[in-house]
């Protein structure tokens, strides 16, 4: 089954159950910002976002410093949003509960 780009409505309807996640100006793809306990409990959530992502083969790009986690999900080879984005979305939703 080849990967397909979300449709608006598609993507609309995905982000209506992702309220702590936002579209980035400009570019489709989604953004969230996680802010942890100190750098351990960062790098424990990377850790497990790392080890779906390569299960899943679907990686975030992200950026780290201390306790903060920005987090930005695109597919790449759609160039736009996919179902990858949602469920790993989903994810990292699930395992940070904040
Ligand atoms: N991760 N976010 C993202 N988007 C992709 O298209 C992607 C990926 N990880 C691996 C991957 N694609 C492989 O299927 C190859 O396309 C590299």
């Amino acid at each position: 089954m080849t990967l397909q780009k979300l449709t608006a409505q598609e993507q609309t309807d995905a982000l209506a159950k992702l309220s702590a996640w936002s579209l980035v100006d400009g570019r489709e793809a989604i953004k969230r910002t996680l802010t942890f306990k100190d750098f351990n409990e960062a790098f424990g959530f990377m850790s497990r976002v790392a080890l779906y992502a390569d299960k899943h083969d679907h990686h975030p790009e992200w950026f780290n410093v201390y306790n903060r986690v920005e987090v930005t999900l695109a597919t790449h080879d759609v160039q736009g949003l996919s179902i990858r984005d949602v469920k790993l979305a989903q994810f990292i939703d699930e395992i940070s509960k904040q």
